[in-house]
């Protein structure tokens, strides 16, 4: 399987809620590691970068003022197919869509306020870990576990 690295954000909801824990948890116990983290305040470029993809839609300014309202914590995730596993353990957009034992499944209620992002491609990954990174802030380490997270 193809070891790969995600770029995930807990959105200022789940910090303001205080479920910053239970979310990072969640993806130390399924064996995920994480290489790089920060609290941050997101300027409003940032945000707009951020979405850039999003620029024509209508949500794109709800969300990028959603995503500058209080402080969110970024981080890069490894593991095996990792950009496809964060997406499932997050769940469907829509929290009130998405299945129940994802993040947004457990915690949120609105599309609005949905608790996390991930990257949703390589490309996308690539482009994210770039823009909320410098490379001397990523960890490259051996997790202790990793033996028995392989076969
Ligand atoms: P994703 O986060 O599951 O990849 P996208 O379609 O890429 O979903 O949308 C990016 C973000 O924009 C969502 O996570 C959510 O915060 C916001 N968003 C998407 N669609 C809507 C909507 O219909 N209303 C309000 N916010 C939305
Ligand atoms: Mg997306």
């Amino acid at each position: 399987m193809k070891k790969e690295r995600t770029f995930v954000m807990i959105k200022p909801d789940a910090v303001q809620r205080g479920l910053v824990g239970n979310i990072i948890s969640r993806f130390e116990r399924k064996g995920i590691k994480l290489v790089a983290m920060k609290l941050a305040s997101v300027s409003k470029e940032l945000a707009e970068k951020h979405y850039e993809i999003h620029k024509d839609k209508p949500f794109f300014e709800p969300t990028v003022e959603y995503i500058t309202s209080s402080p969110v914590v970024a981080m890069i995730l490894e593991g095996n197919n990792a950009i496809e596993m964060v997406r499932g353990m997050m769940g469907a957009t829509d929290p009130q869509k998405a299945d129940v034992g994802t993040i947004r499944g457990d915690f949120g209620q609105f599309i609005g306020r949905n608790i996390v992002h991930g990257s949703d491609g390589p490309d996308t990954a690539e482009f994210e870990m770039n823009l909320w990174f410098k490379p001397e802030e990523i960890a490259n380490y051996t997790r202790i576990d990793e033996g028995w997270l392989s076969e």
